[in-house]
């Protein structure tokens, strides 16, 4: 080769080099233009080999010419390298791109189940008066079930046909939450203003209204002076908060083994206001069972009777929900059916 050859040689690839470049549209394509341009191979080497063959005036002439084509090309590979670095950094980028603007996918939050709703209604208006909440086991023995309550062990409640009863002898599923009303009355000396939610269990066949498991709350006064009209006057208040002021109570008499007298009551409709309705039938629903604590009960709870008095009272909360939404089938209730429970998002 001689000087003008590589001359020509030099001046020709810096054009080449250039335009392949410039032309390479990813990374390893330019990688190649790289290898092809001023790699070992590449023509630009092989003069820059041959250079210590020419006089000493086109070999100083030529290096430089070499070094510059050199980094020419460098440069031009450096610039478009990080172009390139730019443009897939930017594609990765876009790919992954959040739009944090983007309203987020809120989990849907449940809401009160309509028998916890009606629960708490009750139990409220009786802790305004001035009750305290008691609860207490779901198994109970027989005292608290049945002996303490005045209920004779020939009492048809107790056969094993009435009550849920468990492998253990003398225990069995409460059937009612009277049990735990008797423990406060044992453990405290009166006033007891108390009031107890809870599920109570019947060995019953199960249908619209029946199930072998339900929820009651109970109440019970027991303190000096306790009369009917205590109990009268109680009721009409709950009533009038759980169903409006226009509300008036009525009371049929009724037996329970622990109470004497024990009534019926039943207060006027809500909807008709005592006219009679669908609802209702004859303008009263029947809702609590009711009376005045049997002396028994007292003394068997370590009371003077003869000092003190009391009431008590109980009713079914699914019975409240059935009238207060219109439901006419209980099991409802208990199917867990969200189409059912979603209903009740935000009821009173
Ligand atoms: C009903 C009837 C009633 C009681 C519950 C009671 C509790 C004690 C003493 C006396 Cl410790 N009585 N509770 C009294 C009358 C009726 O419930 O139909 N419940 C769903």
């Amino acid at each position: 080769m001689d000087p003008a050859d590589a001359r020509a040689t030099l001046q020709a690839e810096r054009a080449r080099g250039l335009e392949a470049v410039a032309a390479a549209s990813t990374l390893d394509e330019l990688e190649r233009v790289r290898v092809a341009v001023l790699g070992r191979k590449a023509p630009w080497s092989e003069v820059q080999r041959s250079l210590g063959a020419f006089e000493p005036d086109p070999r100083r002439e030529l290096g430089r010419l070499a070094n510059e084509v050199k980094s020419t090309l460098e440069g031009a590979l450096r610039e478009r390298r990080a172009e390139l670095e730019g443009s897939a950094e930017d594609a990765l980028l876009e790919g992954d791109r959040v739009d944090v603007t983007l309203p987020g996918r809120r989990p849907r939050p449940g809401s009160l189940h309509p028998l916890t709703i009606v629960r708490s209604q009750i139990v409220d208006v009786f802790t305004r008066m001035g009750y305290r909440v008691a609860e207490g086991p779901e198994i109970e023995d027989d005292w608290h079930n049945f002996e303490a309550l005045n209920i004779p062990p020939d009492h048809p409640a107790r056969t094993m046909k009435d009550s849920l009863y468990i492998d253990v002898p003398g225990l069995l599923l409460r059937t009612e939450t009277s049990a735990v009303q008797i423990r406060a009355m044992e453990s405290q000396d009166p006033p007891v203003y108390v009031v107890v939610p809870g599920r109570v269990y019947r060995r019953e066949a199960v249908d619209a209204t029946h199930g072998s498991l339900f929820q009651q709350v109970e109440g019970l006064a027991v303190d000096e002076g306790i009369s009917f009209s205590d109990l009268k006057g109680t009721l009409e208040a709950f009533a009038r908060a759980m169903f409006g002021p226009e509300r008036r109570v009525r009371l049929n008499p009724d037996y329970f083994p622990f109470v004497e007298p024990g009534v019926q009551v039943a207060v006027s409709c809500f909807l008709c206001d005592g006219v009679g309705c669908r609802v209702c039938g004859n303008g009263w629903i029947e809702l609590l069972g009711a009376g005045m604590v049997h002396p028994r009960v007292l003394e068997n709870c370590g009371c003077d009777a003869e000092r003190y008095t009391g009431f008590a009272f109980g009713l079914g909360i699914e019975r409240v929900a059935m009238v207060r939404y219109g439901v006419n089938d209980l099991r409802l209730f208990y199917e867990g059916d969200v189409r059912f429970l979603e209903q009740f998002e935000g009821a009173a």
